[in-house]
């Protein structure tokens, strides 16, 4: 017995407008936001709800940072894009600001994750001809089972689920695929010489909040260094102190050759990412060798400092560490009838539930925990994510905790 709820007619007129007029790529939550601030989210109707997905990572500062839309406010009514063509007065400072802050020797400044993934593949590759040798064209990156790093075709090339790949194809090749998690598979695959990187996620985000073993990382790293093997940490959705530090692969104290941002580095108020690396790599591209109408535009430098500036002077990894403990804590003393994992680091966590309880599942859940004031959404059928805003404060939690536990109850 499915859960059915009937929309308010307001809310149901917008979703019917997307419905006739958008194209059918998502199945949304039946909620209509107009406005978010903070951990909180508006609907049409004036009903107040907890994020609990945080636009999958994008506003761990919280929706609409005061710091963060001054900024952008202030930067628009200034300079919004020169295009690579000329330079503009805040490139080099945000470049030399996120160099210094992540130790890399160099930035290149691109707009969506997916984007910036593709530029780490370049790198990678042109390392590969240049630097490491590997013959013209042969250059293999391992991927990971059950990846997430982006939807155009050169990623879903190396995709392992249908939903992702089925009817898109022909592939890109110059990947091998090797299993997460498992040091073996990457050591078998590291013993061919035209391997030029690893492309990980240092926690598989869509595969369900996927946390690898301890020492699993780092020793990855350890193998590939060994092998002359790029190491590319894909931070996108685990990055920017969602995982309760700066980066994910800083609880093992792994340095990735290619590092990978998005999301995040502009509080959630449009698209921007970037890749860091050293000279040695980062400078195997040319000039016109690779670029992007808006990538490095003076909005985003400007957006990107203020949101970055946020996260370190409010001290949010530590805060997404601390409440992180808390929201486990709790969940594992839910019905474990229903919620039969929980996992996760800092506020990067999942519950895996019963996909059939009382003939319910997580979609009806999550319809539940809608109805009881706070928003989240299935992954992957029986996977619930619960990432809030890092800026969550002990009270807002305590009052997410009733909500879940209110709702695992009563269901
Ligand atoms: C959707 C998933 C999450 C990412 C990692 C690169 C990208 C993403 C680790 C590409 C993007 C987004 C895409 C969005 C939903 C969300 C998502 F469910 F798709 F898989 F978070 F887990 N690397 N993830 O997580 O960045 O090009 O989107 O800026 O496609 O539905 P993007």
């Amino acid at each position: 017995m499915h859960t059915t709820i009937s929309n308010s007619a307001r809310t149901q007129a917008y979703i019917d407008k997307e419905e006739n007029f958008g194209a059918h790529n998502y199945h949304p939550i039946p909620v209509v936001i107009d406005s978010a601030e903070g951990v909180y989210m508006w609907d049409v109707d004036g009903k107040r709800y907890y994020d609990f997905l945080s636009a999958y990572s994008a506003v761990n500062q919280g929706h609409c940072h005061p710091k963060i839309i001054n900024a952008l406010i202030h930067q628009a009514e200034k300079l919004t894009l020169t295009s690579r063509a000329f330079h503009n007065d805040l490139l080099g400072q945000y470049e030399e600001y996120m160099s210094k802050l992540f130790g890399y020797d160099k930035l290149l400044p691109m707009n969506s994750g997916a984007e910036a993934v593709e530029t780490a593949i370049k790198l990678c590759r042109r390392w590969a001809y240049d630097v490491k040798g590997v013959p013209s064209n042969m250059a293999k990156i391992l991927v990971c089972d059950g990846n997430f790093h982006g939807r155009t075709t050169g990623i879903i090339s190396f995709s392992t689920d249908p939903d992702s790949t089925s009817g898109f194809g022909p592939f890109i090749p110059g990947y091998e695929v090797v299993a997460y998690n498992d040091l073996a598979s990457l050591a078998n695959a590291l013993k061919d010489p035209n391997v030029a990187g690893f492309l990980v996620e240092p926690i598989q985000g869509e595969a369900g909040v996927y946390v690898p073993d301890e020492g699993f990382l780092s020793s990855a790293y350890e193998m590939c260094k060994a092998a002359n093997v790029l190491f590319i940490g894909d931070e996108i959705q685990t990055g920017l102190a969602r995982t309760g530090k700066m980066l994910a692969c800083d609880h093992e104290n792994v340095r990735p050759d290619i590092l990978i941002l998005g999301k995040a580095l502009s509080g959630g108020t449009m698209p921007v990412s970037a890749v860091l690396a050293d000279d040695e790599i980062m400078l195997t591209i040319k000039p016109g060798e690779h670029g992007s109408t808006f990538g490095g535009n003076p909005l985003a430098c400007a957006v990107a400092i203020a949101a970055m500036q946020v996260l370190v002077e409010e001290k949010l990894a530590e805060n997404a560490e601390k409440m992180g403990q808390m929201l486990r804590d709790a969940l594992s003393t839910m019905n474990p009838d229903f919620i039969k994992v929980v996992r996760g680091k800092g506020l990067l966590n999942a519950i895996v539930v019963n996909n059939d309880y009382h003939g319910k599942n997580a979609w009806d859940f999550c319809l539940a925990l809608k109805e009881n004031g706070l928003l989240a959404k299935p992954t992957h059928g029986d996977k619930i994510r619960f990432a809030p805003p890092l800026v969550i404060d002990i009270e807002q939690m305590e009052e997410c905790i009733a909500i879940i536990k209110k709702t695992v109850d009563a269901f």
